[in-house]
């Protein structure tokens, strides 16, 4: 306890494939020549994608905000969009590129997510769309977004960024809402580097996205709409592709991680990790936050985070702050003052989770965790490796 750890512990570190397999891919992507413009590699990927979502309906995307963008741009998205401020900045940047006015509402104090009955009242004949989170991979509450899409005649949109893999009672998250958008991040459960996918219901979209994702080209002589730039290369699919077969593995490891941590944690006054999942999810344990009780655990987020540091442990405040403190979006338009998003923005910690990481360390990261918390109530100012090194020289 009292030796910080050899090497850095960061909030995640993506999965990658054995070098082999991805020399013999790129071996083949050599030959052939082709590293973009929907090659080859791209499509296998979607057609593997296409199964593993049980949706035809799919388009890729060299990240995951440019889809969103696209999404945006694509359904016609104008006016006022209903969304969160307890999201990463991208979600909301992405109206801001459409020129579309976010309205913020607040969350739900479990999971995160948008509060379907705050939405509600936010509706003005100016709003066209919801635009809510799995944040963190929960689900937000569909039936009930759903419902009130319906009912107002708007488009629902998903930033599921952290959603791969999550399935709502068999079927997979990428089935709900209007269109979701999936980041394939290097930091996220499954990546390709960098790389984002649509899912949408309506199947006429896809010429849509692909087109407003490649310049708007029909043919060679032929331009339809003004798109961007925004397709998956040949190497990102690649990736993907390989981190796709390992990835039941790879949630399956992220949930002993979690489990540990719920194990370990338990015992520590003030740490309270998010509620589970919701009944009928399958969750796929894209992070593990937590929310510091200052008051019980004896020491404040900010405190916890930076004594973690003290130990090599990286952990990260997503997502504080919220997005309506960031200069450029402060005096937008929010409905009532947040006060679940600004309590769980103050005492949020997320707290490393990646395949790699040794169910020890995970026990040693909450023993360093339980450290602080006693010695903060001991009312020890400094407690780090450090001084316990000196103190017992
Ligand atoms: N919507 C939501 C809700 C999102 O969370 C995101 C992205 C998006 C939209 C946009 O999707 P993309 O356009 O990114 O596809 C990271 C990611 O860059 C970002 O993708 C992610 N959300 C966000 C939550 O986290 P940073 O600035 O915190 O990442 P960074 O570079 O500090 O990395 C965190 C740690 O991960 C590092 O300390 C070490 C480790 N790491 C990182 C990278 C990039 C590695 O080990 N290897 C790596 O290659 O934003």
């Amino acid at each position: 306890m009292n030796k910080p750890f050899d090497k850095p512990i960061y909030i995640t570190r993506p999965w990658l494939p054995p070098l082999e397999e991805f020399k013999s891919g790129l071996a083949e992507i050599w030959d052939r020549g082709v590293l973009t413009n929907n090659g080859p590699v791209v499509q296998a990927f979607r057609a593997e994608l296409a199964q593993y979502c049980e949706t035809q309906n799919l388009s890729l995307f060299s990240n995951g905000t440019l889809a969103l963008q696209i999404a945006l741009q694509g359904l016609g998205i104008t006016g006022d969009v209903i969304t969160t401020p307890y999201t990463f900045v991208a979600t909301v940047h992405s109206l801001f590129w459409n020129k579309v006015r976010p309205v913020f509402v607040d969350i739900e104090p479990e999971h995160y997510t948008l509060d379907p009955d705050q939405v509600e009242e936010a509706i003005t004949p100016w709003t066209s769309a919801i635009l809510a989170v799995h944040v963190y991979g929960h689900p937000c509450r569909l039936d009930a977004l759903e419902r009130i899409a319906r009912r107002h005649n708007l488009k629902l949109l998903y930033d599921a960024a952290h959603a791969f893999g999550v399935r709502v009672d068999g079927r997979s998250i990428a089935q709900f809402g209007d269109v979701s958008m999936f980041s394939f991040h290097a930091t996220k459960l499954f990546h390709s580097a960098e790389g984002g996918m649509l899912t949408f219901g309506d199947p006429t979209l896809r010429r849509r996205f692909d087109y407003l994702k490649n310049f708007g080209f029909e043919n060679e002589t032929e331009v339809v709409m003004p798109g961007t730039n925004a397709k998956m290369n040949e190497l990102q699919a690649l990736m993907g592709r390989l981190v796709l077969r390992r990835l039941p593995e790879i949630i399956q490891k992220r949930r002993e991680i979690a489990e540990t941590y719920r194990r370990e944690l338990a015992r520590i006054p003030g740490i309270k990790p998010a509620a589970l999942p919701a009944a009928g999810v399958d969750y796929n344990h894209a992070y593990f936050p937590v929310e510091v009780d200052p008051a019980q655990f004896g020491a404040t987020r900010d405190q916890l985070y930076d004594r973690l540091k003290d130990w090599n442990v990286f952990a990260r405040r997503y997502f504080y702050p919220l997005v309506t403190d960031f200069a450029c979006y402060r005096g937008i338009v929010r409905q009532g003052e947040l006060p679940v998003a600004r309590a769980v923005a103050s005492r949020i910690l997320t707290l490393p989770i990646f395949s790699d990481l040794a169910l020890d360390d995970v026990v040693r990261i909450c023993g360093i965790i339980r450290h602080v918390h006693e010695h903060a109530r001991a009312g020890a100012a400094a407690h780090g490796p450090r001084e316990m090194e000196s103190a017992a020289a």
